[in-house]
């Protein structure tokens, strides 16, 4: 892995590639072409496909066909055709009465060409519009078989998957690092069909009922009239909404919480949300919850990194992803189940298992891993694939069934009926990307973009004139099998109405539970969010409404947002339950793995190239990716001893970098950090570049580790940060990677944010 990420890691963030002889890249000297980019003057067989122009078959990670026709990947024949096939010896002039007279109607190929183009967008999701997903494997343990017989969690399984992350508000093109809920979808091509498990990375919900969807989605949407903000919740339609709406209160408190930012989508949990029921091979069925785990653990952006990367870098989620992927360090996840028992009420230690906006404490009821899940392969084609990827919650596979959670019951009905919109028909199944990798027996004929060539007469059952064909799953062993058979549990009988169940009415004991498992930092940041965001409100009464709310989690909680709106602090209206805290829930206090995390090495001309290159490889050794940073673009260093310039002061910034290094040489003074030199006689130069102060200020106020190596004092100095508090070394090389790593597991330098409570 290590060996792939130095390979790449230059050319991954954008920049030139890392060179292999001293030659390349030097400033003045012109790049030599490769032969390989010059346009052919006549027909030469394409160059062999890259990885990224081959079909979606290849990618499958256990080589599992998925049947795209790899003749009609791109650019892969010698000649232009049309659509038809016909070879087209011109694409660039329309066909003309003359060079300067009006273009023909009879030029078809004109014709196709912009009717094709015309039509190349889709309707993008009403939800989760943005998106980025990648290929990979789930592994199975086999410790789910007890509970299910799901072919998939046998042990020892293996199963392709595809996994899209994606934001819920914004359009297609906006920002990854807006404050939102995160979606996190799998689609599992088990060998008995596909199994798809549409989850967030917050375990709850907004709503209780599907019925409310269109309504929080209405609110949390731009404003109907001007259509701003744009993917944000910080606005009126959405505080008046959730102020009123107070079910919604625990899953707004997540949002606002850290997990409303995540650092990467590779540092995500994962939920399922709603309870599902399993059944095992004897019949037996269990309740239960799914959990993704990250390797990496969660990890969050602060507030201010998030507001600037969605300028700077706006596809700075899609971009980590991509690069992790391409470099070979690949994301992983376990998938674990908290199981309960099936029981009548379907309650847990008094928890309604049917109320989305409710979790079950890890410490009640632990998660058991039962898989993982490695994401190895980046897409193809983001439209064939990512675009045209189609989830639903009803597709499910036998040992794995739906529950009674009046929210799960909408999206069954919801997911299918989506993309008959989006994806223009009911034939979506036999696009690649969601194609069954077990073999397809159905009766479902004809439809828009229908691509099978069926035969037989008879698509209806029971049938004589194909033979009786198909015959049911399990009549030639005499035992039932196969999916929707139904676990014949009671369904409680009653009256029609339209009522939430009494559980349900409990909106603020688990918003509390959930604020007394934060640390304080984590406070902080969340009345810092609520604070923001209610004051983008226009209106009074939706900010003291909120306010309210706020009183039945915590009175500090209030009383601190109030205080930043300069408003009064009402008091509670409820009986504020202190529950058991659940420290799994905080995402401080604990130590992770680095792979992935972006340093950036702050250098200059005058430096010691063997230094700087020895913590390059002290850094691509931990797994890490190096960012070299400099005044200029280019080479630094002569002779063996060279570095290649990723970054300039004038692109880099700091919320690219998870730490920074500077990395000065004794008696190199402030110069080397990109001071300006001054002509002779010239007044003295500042002590360093003020960009390079910039870098240095953002990274302190956002909690990242500054380690100056050898001779750094002078440019902390300038910054104003003293050396020796938290998270800011001056030091030699070996001890300062050292510290570098320690501080980097913890996430970020927690004490240097101000914990008010
Ligand atoms: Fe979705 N949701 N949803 N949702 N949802 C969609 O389906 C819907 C809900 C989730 O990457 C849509 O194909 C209803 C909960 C994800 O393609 C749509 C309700 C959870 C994705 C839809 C919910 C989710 C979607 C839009 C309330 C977490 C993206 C396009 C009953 C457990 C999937 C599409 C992808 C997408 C409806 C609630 C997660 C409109 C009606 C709860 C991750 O069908």
């Amino acid at each position: 892995v290590k060996a792939v990420t130095d390979k790449i890691t230059g050319a991954l963030h954008g920049d030139a590639a890392p060179t292999d002889g001293p030659e390349d890249g030097v400033p003045g000297k012109p790049a030599p072409v490769s032969p390989q980019l010059v346009e052919p003057t006549e027909p030469v067989e394409p160059l062999p496909p890259k990885a990224d122009q081959s079909g979606p078959e290849t990618v499958s990670p256990t080589g599992q066909p998925t049947g795209a026709d790899q003749a009609r990947v791109a650019q892969s024949g010698a000649y232009l055709t049309t659509a038809q096939g016909v070879r087209m010896p011109d694409t660039d002039h329309s066909l003309k009465a003359g060079s300067r007279g009006p273009v023909l109607l009879q030029d078809h190929h004109l014709r196709e060409k912009l009717m094709h183009f015309d039509h190349e967008r889709i309707p993008e999701r009403v939800v989760h519009a943005r998106g980025s997903a990648a290929h990979g494997v789930f592994q199975s343990y086999g410790t789910a078989q007890t509970v299910t017989k799901a072919a998939f969690l046998a042990r020892d399984t293996e199963t392709p998957v595809f996994v899209r992350f994606s934001t819920v508000l914004g359009s297609r093109g906006s920002a990854d690092t807006v404050r939102d809920t995160r979606g996190f979808a799998t689609k599992f091509y088990t060998e008995e069909g596909v199994f798809d498990l549409v989850g967030n990375n917050i375990p709850v919900f907004f709503i209780q009922d599907a019925i409310k969807f269109p309504d929080i989605i209405h609110a949390g949407k731009p404003h109907p009239d001007r259509e701003i903000p744009q993917a944000q919740s910080a606005h009126d339609t959405f505080w008046d909404f959730v102020s009123l709406h107070t079910e919604a209160t625990h899953h707004t408190l997540w949002n606002m919480s850290d997990r409303g930012i995540p650092r990467s989508f590779r540092m995500m949990e994962g939920f399922g949300v709603h309870t599902f029921r399993l059944v095992n091979a004897q019949g037996t069925s269990t309740l239960v919850k799914f959990h993704w785990k990250p390797k990496l653990g969660v990890h969050s952006l602060v507030w201010e990194e998030a507001q600037i990367l969605a300028g700077v870098d706006p596809d700075f989620h899609r971009r980590d992803l991509f690069d992790a992927i391409e470099s070979g360090a690949f994301p992983q996840w376990e998938l674990g189940i908290q199981t309960f028992p099936d029981t009548d009420d379907q309650t847990f230690e008094g928890i309604d298992l049917l109320d989305a906006t409710k979790i079950v404490p890890e410490e009640l009821a632990p998660v058991k891993p039962v898989g993982l899940l490695t994401l190895n392969a980046n897409p193809s084609n983001f439209f064939a694939e990512v675009e045209q990827v189609a989830f639903h919650t009803g597709h499910l596979v036998p040992g794995i069934d739906a529950t009674d959670d009046p929210l799960l019951a909408g999206r069954m009905f919801s997911y299918l009926d989506t993309q008959l919109t989006r994806l223009g028909g009911p034939n979506f199944p036999q696009i690649p990307i969601n194609r069954t990798h077990a073999p397809v027996n159905d009766m479902l004929r004809d439809g828009f973009h229908q691509t099978a060539v069926h035969r037989g007469v008879a698509p209806y059952k029971p049938n004589s004139l194909d033979g009786g064909c198909p015959f049911y799953a399990g009549t030639d062993t005499g035992t039932f099998t196969g999916a929707f058979i139904e676990v014949p549990v009671e369904v409680p009988a009653g009256r029609k109405v339209r009522e939430a169940p009494a559980s349900f009415a409990d909106h603020f004991s688990q918003a509390r539970l959930f604020w007394l498992s934060m640390s304080p930092v984590e406070r902080e940041h969340i009345i810092a969010a609520y604070t923001f965001e209610l004051a983008k409100c226009y209106e009074q009464a939706i900010k003291e409404r909120t306010l309210g709310v706020l009183a039945n989690i915590d009175p500090e909680l209030c009383a601190q947002v109030a205080a930043g709106l300069g408003l009064p602090a009402p008091a509670a209206t409820e009986v504020l339950v202190d529950a058991r805290p659940s420290p799994a829930l905080s995402q401080v206090g604990r130590t992770w793995p680095l792979d992935g995390r972006v340093i950036g090495i702050v250098t200059g001309q005058a430096m010691d190239m063997v230094g700087v290159n020895g913590v390059r490889r002290a850094i691509l050794d931990a797994g890490m990716v190096p960012l070299v940073v400099a005044a200029a673009g280019g080479v630094l260093g002569t002779g063996d001893d060279t570095v290649t310039v990723q970054r300039t002061f004038a692109t880099a910034r700091s919320v690219e970098f998870d730490a920074l290094i500077f990395a000065g040489v004794p008696g190199a003074g402030a110069d080397a950090y990109g001071a300006r030199d001054a002509k002779a006689g010239a007044p003295r130069p500042p002590v360093s570049d003020p960009r390079v102060l910039a870098l240095l200020t953002e990274a302190y106020q956002h909690g990242k580790a500054l380690i100056g190596l050898g001779g750094a004092e002078a440019l902390f100095e300038a910054a104003g940060i003293s050396v020796g508090e938290p998270g800011v070394v001056v030091t030699d090389g070996a001890q300062g990677m050292r510290q570098l790593m320690e501080l980097l597991a913890a996430h970020r330098v927690w004490e240097r944010f101000p914990a008010a409570m």
